[in-house]
């Protein structure tokens, strides 16, 4: 039975990794009186001025360069941020001497006011997670918007008073050591492999995935009932009731096409999404995932169906850029693992120059052959796993190497004629090459303005046949 964490003055407590959730844990356990210990891989003299001054606010001890046992075990509780495998050997050392290490989510649990809704899965978990906070926000709540999108957990923990509403984008390193953590509402989008290179076996992944569901408090668990591996893995959620969302008129929210029907005292309650951003087949989904998260909340019908109608996804996720010479650029760097590129090659359909690669995190790309074979002509291979790409998707496309990203537009550019898609979509982490996904995406949104700009000085070429 994992327990809630309690907090005291003078406590000593390690946070592994200083990074985002590293600097907002110090700040909240700061204000607390705790005596903190920092390590991170980064020396002393790579942090920047403001990570400095926080250590030196609460008088922080700092290690530097690396983490070692010594550091670490004058510490009571250790916090290890996300992006830090617990097997990592020290880590591994300090757990087998007895002191606690948890995980974000597990220092929240039991220090939540509000309701709790908590979204997983694969891929669709950061569009999911941004809808429902939409549709909360149309109903007039004070939501606090959270996770893995990018603002830590424990910045609610700081101001819970000021939130009737906690969503919160949940990814397998949080759910890792996610302790007592139990939202009152549990969302889970899919699976597909990614991040098997922490994880080893699709069985773990899919195991920590199952986690969300886990907790005593979990009153409302959503899945997607058209998932395989969803389904496959039911069994390691420990529950035995879920709502489904999928192509079933079973389920809880029933997609058909681009609407969703879900059943009501009054009636069916039908959404129809055509002509709206989410009139696709993964943004049906979400907002059949979505709309049941948010039924315990009571939204009306008018409310809810007007805000999926004027959503609009994100930057970074099948983003067009531009249309150069009948030719589309889409920026799809948020797909870093196979299945979303799958769904995004699905989307895009027929005639793409597909532009992949990137930093392995473990992925099998042969899972890739069937929609490559039915959606790509020609692909620009980048990073890391250029190489093992083309071994495994090579008979299916012809294809050409490129050193940046930037040659890699170019080359595309130079490859695609009219009525092609030029595709950014890596099925691979971006930290080979860049600092995040963003970043990837940024540097080729811009390489394509430059093109656009080499257009615009020439007066439009109009030389794509
Ligand atoms: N570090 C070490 N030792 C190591 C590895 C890293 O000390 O062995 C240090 C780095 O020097 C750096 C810090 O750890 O100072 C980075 O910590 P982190 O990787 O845990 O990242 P944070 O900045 O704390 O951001 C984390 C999430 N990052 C990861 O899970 C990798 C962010 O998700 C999240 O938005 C943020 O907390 C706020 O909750 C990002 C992500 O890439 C978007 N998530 C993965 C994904 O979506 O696929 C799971």
């Amino acid at each position: 039975m994992e327990r809630f964490y309690k907090i005291r003055q003078g406590m000593k407590v390690a946070l592994v990794g200083y990074g985002k959730a590293g600097r907002a844990v110090l700040e909240y356990l700061g204000q607390r009186g705790v005596k903190i210990f920092v390590s991170d891989r980064r020396t002393f003299g790579e942090l920047s001025s403001g990570e400095k001054e926080l250590l030196e606010k609460y008088s922080a001890a700092y290690e530097g360069g690396s983490h070692t046992v010594d550091f670490l075990n004058n510490a009571e509780m250790v916090v290890l941020s996300p992006g830090i495998a617990v097997e990592h050997p020290v880590i591994a050392e300090i757990s087998a001497s007895g002191i606690p290490v948890l995980g974000e989510l597990a220092l929240a649990a039991g220090k939540f006011k509000s309701p709790v809704i908590a979204i997983t899965g694969t891929n669709g978990k950061t569009t999911v997670t941004q809808l429902i906070g939409e549709l909360l926000k149309a109903a007039g709540k004070k939501v606090f918007i959270g996770g893995n999108i990018g603002t830590p957990v424990t910045e609610y923990l700081q101001h819970p008073d000021d939130y009737e509403i906690v969503v919160l984008e949940i990814s397998s390193f949080q759910l890792q050591l996610c302790g007592a953590f139990a939202p009152d509402v549990a969302v889970l989008m899919n699976i597909t492999p990614d991040h098997l290179d922490r994880h080893k076996t699709l069985e773990r992944y899919a195991g920590v995935k199952m986690r969300i569901f886990h907790g005593d408090g979990v009153d409302h668990a959503i899945m997607n009932g058209d998932d395989r591996l969803c389904r496959q893995f039911k069994y390691l959620s420990k529950r035995d009731s879920f709502q489904f969302f999928g192509n079933s008129v079973e389920y809880a929210a029933c997609i058909k096409g681009v609407g969703i029907t879900i059943p009501t005292p009054d009636g069916p309650a039908v959404y129809d999404l055509s002509e709206s951003r989410l009139a696709t087949i993964a943004g049906v989904m979400n907002s059949g995932a979505a709309l049941l998260a948010v039924r315990p909340f009571g939204i009306d019908y008018g409310t809810a169906l007007e805000t999926l109608r004027s959503f609009e996804p994100g930057d970074h996720r099948l983003q067009v850029i531009a249309e150069i010479d009948g030719v589309t650029y889409i920026n799809d760097s948020k797909a870093t693992n196979t299945g979303a590129v799958n769904i995004g090659l699905e989307q895009v359909g027929e005639n793409v120059i597909l532009i992949a690669g990137g930093k392995d995190k473990g992925d099998n790309y042969q899972l890739l052959r069937e929609s490559v074979r039915n959606s790509v002509k020609q692909m620009v291979l980048i990073g890391e796993t250029a190489l093992t790409m083309s071994k495994d998707l090579g008979d299916l496309a012809p294809h050409r190497f490129a050193a940046s990203l930037d040659e890699a537009v170019r080359l595309a550019s130079s490859m695609a004629e009219r009525g092609d898609s030029v595709l950014l979509s890596p099925a691979c982490a971006s930290f080979d090459m860049f600092e995040n996904y963003k970043h990837r995406g940024e540097t080729f949104t811009r390489a394509v303005n430059r093109l656009l700009g080499a257009e615009h000085r020439q007066g439009g070429t109009g030389d794509k046949k």
